[in-house]
């Protein structure tokens, strides 16, 4: 698509700002690093987990700035954008290691600086600058938005919500979409009621039985501080694409707020956020969407996959960082991989490698370096083997969040009980997972708890463990590897 007046605008202003960021990287080193990653994919923990590791000189050993000894100390430092609210990770620390409860889900957008003091391999002594966001998953996904016209996102969301396990769960707005007349003349009533039943279906897609990944407009799911606004009172129509609204129509209404949000929500955020990084980690619970099924897990390839073209890769040079910034390194990685004995770590990485692998081709082609990673980024269970009828199975050992149940809610846990848990075990081909038609498992989709292939307990944070020197840390998988991979060679 031809870019537009806007983009040529937006494009003008990046490139300014990017001159003037790339003349401060030089005299004061800066990484930004950017943690994406859809709603509850572990955002907000594997930030808290990074700096609480760096700031507290975690078990790291595969970080070689800190294994080397080489890291004098790491501070928290004033951010650098004066409107943003600080990412506050005080509370953050507290609730993961005092109270062991997981932080609640980001409603606003915030920001981290970090500066790691540290002695180069020559003996210098030198600082390294790091710049976080977090933010709302959900906004994730509006960035494939930007280049779609009203009429072209109406048509692909009324398809997608014929599709199982979709369908019965768009029924309620789908009937009201059913009485509208597109050309009739705008009324704000039925704006208002389309966005609501609009709003109550991507709702019950992301219950975790069906967790939907696929569920744009981010903002309603999590609007943050343009709740009720006009910007965000749309729904799709059914109008054909390529054609014009008729004046003071409903359809030429919904249309100019579809552009409104962009406008508004979605390309400052970009703009702001996105657009400047120089190093990514993508962050993804293909977990939640193995319980789920087949459905999800290919909801969740088809999110990534719009959304990953969206990304600019490649290496940073002053003609990149002129033109646009561009990140030159990304790592993807799959969370929570303590929820899996270690045995099926490696195959976590096959499936999504198989999961990302065109955004891989395209980034390798592009100059960036790509590399997939299963992690924790805070370990919340032990490994045990038990045997059960001769045979032995992988188990898991962890203390289940209060509230959660076996499967068939015999049993629920106080929060308190260690219990092993067999989670199940991924396939050797990831295509097993993926292709249509494939013998496919079973997920709380289609069955009942206790007959799902995969089960994953939500469990407590864990207690601080106690290294050899008597130092406490957060026990983590590999969290010093994703560390090594995004910011080592800028230590060295
Ligand atoms: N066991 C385990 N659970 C994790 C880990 N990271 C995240 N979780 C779980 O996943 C949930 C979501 O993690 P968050 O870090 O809040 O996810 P987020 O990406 O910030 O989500 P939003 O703020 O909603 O976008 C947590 O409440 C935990 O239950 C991990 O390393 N291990
Ligand atoms: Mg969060």
């Amino acid at each position: 698509m031809a870019p537009t007046f806007s983009d040529l605008i937006e494009q003008t202003r990046l490139a300014a700002r990017s001159v003037v960021e790339y003349g401060e990287g030089l005299l004061n080193p800066t990484v930004r690093l950017g943690i994406t990653g859809l709603s509850r994919a572990g955002k907000t923990v594997f930030i808290t987990a990074l700096v609480h590791g760096l700031v507290r000189n975690g078990r790291f050993p595969v970080f070689e700035a800190l294994a080397e000894e080489r890291v004098v100390r790491a501070r928290l430092s004033p951010q650098p954008d004066d409107a943003v609210p600080r990412f506050d990770y005080e509370n953050h620390v507290r609730a993961l290691v005092t109270d062991r409860v997981w932080p609640e889900s980001t409603r606003q957008i915030s920001e981290l600086r970090l500066v790691i003091e540290y002695q180069s391999r020559s003996g210098a002594m030198r600082e390294l600058t790091i710049d976080v966001v977090d933010y709302p998953g959900e906004w994730l996904l509006d960035l494939p938005l930007l280049d779609k016209s009203f009429e072209a996102w109406s048509a692909e969301t009324l398809e997608l919500s014929d599709e199982r396990p979709r369908a019965p769960l768009a029924a309620s707005w789908r009937a009201h979409l059913a009485t509208l007349n597109a050309n009739a003349p705008a009324d704000e009533s039925v704006a208002i009621a389309s966005a609501r039943l609009f709003t109550e279906y991507l709702q019950a897609c992301r219950n975790e039985r069906y967790a939907m990944s696929l569920l744009p407009p981010g903002r309603f799911l999590m609007p943050g501080d343009l709740a009720g606004s006009p910007a965000l009172t749309f729904a799709p129509l059914d109008v054909p694409v390529g054609v014009e609204a008729p004046d003071g129509s409903l359809w030429a209404m919904m249309r100019r707020r579809f552009e409104a949000y962009k406008d508004v929500a979605v390309r400052p955020f970009f703009r702001d956020h996105f657009a400047r990084l120089d190093r990514q980690i993508v962050l993804i619970d293909a977990l939640a969407a193995f319980n789920a099924g087949p459905e999800a897990v290919r909801d969740l390839e088809s999110a990534f996959r719009s959304l990953l073209d969206c990304f600019e890769v490649g290496r940073r040079t002053f003609l990149s960082a002129l033109l646009r910034p561009r990140a030159d390194r990304i790592l993807f990685a799959a969370t929570k991989a303590d929820h899996l004995h270690h045995a099926s770590h490696d195959r976590l990485e096959a499936i999504l490698r198989r999961m990302v692998d065109r955004a891989i081709t395209r980034a390798g082609v592009a100059g960036a370096q790509v590399d997939v990673v299963a992690l924790a980024a805070v370990r919340a269970t032990r490994e045990a083997e038990v045997r059960r009828n001769g045979e032995t199975l992988h188990c898991i050992l962890g203390v289940p969040a209060p509230g959660e149940h076996t499967g068939s809610f015999e049993k629920i846990f106080d929060g308190k009980t260690e219990v092993a848990v067999f989670p199940g075990e991924l396939p050797d081909n990831p295509d097993d997972l993926f292709v249509r038609g494939a013998a496919p498992f079973r997920g709380l989709t289609a069955v009942d708890a206790e007959e799902t292939d995969f089960r994953f307990v939500r469990f407590r944070p864990p207690p601080f463990e106690t290294a050899g020197d008597g130092a406490p840390a957060l026990p983590h998988i590999r969290l010093d590897r994703a560390l090594q991979f995004l910011i080592g060679d800028r230590l060295t």
